[in-house]
């Protein structure tokens, strides 16, 4: 059975949670509606998606929140009966911080969420203690007297019934390698009557690493293990097949052993970004990259960078050795195997979207209708765009494969359908297929009112047109049949059937474009800066995937 990734596409900073015989996993969202994803598991190898925490529009103010803000890790407990997740909402100018959301089904409703203003920074997490206290650790972003972008994990008591914070802020830990940034993630556990606590360091790029300390009493002094860090791919270099790992959570398995849930990038070679961005036509190989030093060897591996894919949720085992935790022993890596193929054909005859399908940010008005026309999902041209903070019409999925393909069928009706509005009232508007990174990097193959259908790369915050092709006309509407494939690095634009352009998808990694995320990839409408009547009416959307 393959093990890594357990969650293919971008699904950070897991936190998994066991309740008898069943598991729990809830992973980051930033700016996708709905937010915080629940899978369950009963061996920790299948996850089934059951729901989402944030699925209701008025529980939290994602509308302003920039890429990469939004729902940072969150961290999944039982106690009693009752599930919690603790979370905390970066940036935009809703109401922000650290809150708690509860819930006795996993599967929904969870509760509006109860803020916990006096718990600064990010990435909390819950502990139960035997003796029936709660505690809630976090890392503090910046405190005087520690060296740049040394971070301090703190702990105070909690009240699990008034859900609040009781008592003092005892600051706990500062990483266990000198000079290391990010101390964050972390998580408690008793485990033989001895306090660990698990945290990240050296920030979620190249340098992550996991370390573990212990204390004989929860609120410290903690001491590192002398092995720290106990799980890295940092010293691999440019050549490692999975990049980033960090931010581990530990359970027990059904078996009685030990496993580890982290989040780790699988790279691709950066030798397979054929073509430059804004190029639109093939270009030649990207030469090999120059070896550095002697000790480089002909044929030694391509030099790679992360991917699109973003960071993944993996799982190694854990075997307690000396009172510490082993991870992986007897490799000390994340090994990936492929994931399997995945075809996934939508015809949008439910009355509801399908899970994998979500929206970018929270909104008071209605992005698509499943209704309007029996078996098509319906996007507004609305002012919203995908090229500004807000909340497009935009209906996308995780890219979760290395080469993957996003095919749809659609209809543009630039004066609305049914065609009642006047010729010109959709001139502005755009739809079409996206791969979205951010506001900032994107590929959009889009139609326009003219009937044009444009192949686009937006990196750093710029559109570059790679070629255009004209659609097939209907009585009112332009109809086509678009499809974006990703491999590797490398992009192809393709309109019903025939190629019409290239490109290459570095400036949507995260390593170029910055953030935290992985790519999506959707349909969505626009009517670039003004509420239009152009609808994009979708009568299919198919999601290719594979890893060989
Ligand atoms: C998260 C932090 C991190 O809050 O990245 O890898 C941040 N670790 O713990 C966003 O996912």
């Amino acid at each position: 059975m393959r093990v890594n990734p357990v969650l293919p596409g971008c699904h950070p900073d897991p936190s998994v949670v066991r309740v008898g015989a069943d598991y729990y996993l809830v992973t980051s969202t930033f700016e996708y509606f709905p937010g915080l994803p629940l899978f369950h598991s009963t061996d920790l190898e299948r996850w089934a998606p059951i729901g989402h925490a944030i699925d209701r529009a008025d529980q939290l103010d994602l509308s302003t929140v920039p890429a990469s803000g939004g729902l940072f890790a969150p961290t999944i407990r039982h106690h009693d009966g009752t599930f919690f997740i603790v979370n905390t909402l970066v940036a935009g100018s809703g109401r922000q911080g650290t809150f708690v959301i509860t819930a006795t089904d996993p599967a929904g409703d969870w509760s509006d969420p109860v803020w916990l203003d006096d718990a600064p920074g990010i990435d909390p997490s819950l502990f139960f203690d035997d003796d029936g206290r709660a505690w809630i650790c976090g890392t503090e972003l910046a405190s005087p007297g520690l060296w740049e972008g040394q971070t301090e994990v703190w702990l105070s008591e909690f009240d699990p019934v008034a859900l609040r914070l009781i008592g003092p802020r005892h600051p706990i830990w500062h990483g266990a390698l000198h000079g290391a940034v990010w101390a964050e993630g972390p998580h408690l556990y008793r485990v033989d009557d001895r306090y660990y606590l698990l945290a990240a360091e050296g920030g979620t790029e190249r340098n992550h690493a996991v370390c573990i300390a212990v204390a004989e009493t929860v609120t410290g002094p903690y001491r590192g293990d002398p092995a720290n860090p106990v799980l890295t791919h940092r010293h691999l270099g440019r050549s490692a097949g999975i990049v980033g790992v960090g931010h581990a959570e530990l359970v027990e398995t059904p078996a009685g052993g030990w496993a580890a849930f982290l989040l780790a990038t699988r790279a691709v070679p950066t030798s397979d970004a054929r073509v430059a961005p804004g190029d639109a036509a093939p270009a030649p190989e990207v030469a090999a990259p120059a070896p550095r030093g002697a000790a480089v060897v002909q044929g030694s591996p391509a030099e790679r960078t992360g991917s699109t894919l973003g960071r993944e949720t993996v799982r190694v085992a854990v075997a307690w050795e000396d009172g510490w935790p082993v991870f992986a022993p007897g490799v000390g890596l994340v090994v990936a195997e492929p994931s399997p193929d995945v075809a996934v054909h939508d015809d949008f005859d439910d009355a509801t979207l399908a899970p994998e399908w979500t929206l970018v940010r929270t909104s008071t008005e209605s992005r698509y209708d499943l209704g309007a026309r029996p078996g098509f999902l319906r996007l507004p041209a609305r002012a919203a765009t995908l090229t500004a903070v807000g909340a497009p019409a935009f209906v996308g999925r995780r890219q979760q494969h290395l080469r993957a393909t996003l095919t749809a069928r659609v209809e543009f009706a630039p004066g609305g359908a049914g065609a009642g509005a006047g010729a010109d009232a959709g001139a502005g508007a755009t739809a079409g297929l996206a791969v979205r990174q951010s506001e900032s990097a994107q590929l959009r193959l889009e139609l326009d009112a003219r009937g044009s259908v444009r192949a686009v790369i937006r990196a750093d915050d710029r559109d570059t047109l790679l070629g255009s092709v004209r659609a097939d006309r209907l009585d009112a509407s332009f109809a086509a049949t678009l499809s974006i494939r990703l491999d590797g690095f490398d992009a192809t634009f393709v309109v019903d059937g025939v190629d019409l352009a290239r490109c290459s998808t570095l400036a949507l990694s995260s390593e170029h474009a910055g953030g935290f995320l992985g790519v999506w990839m959707g349909a969505f409408a626009s009517g670039n800066g003004s509420d239009s009547p152009a609808t994009l009416d979708v009568d299919w959307m198919r999601y290719d995937g594979s890893d060989l």
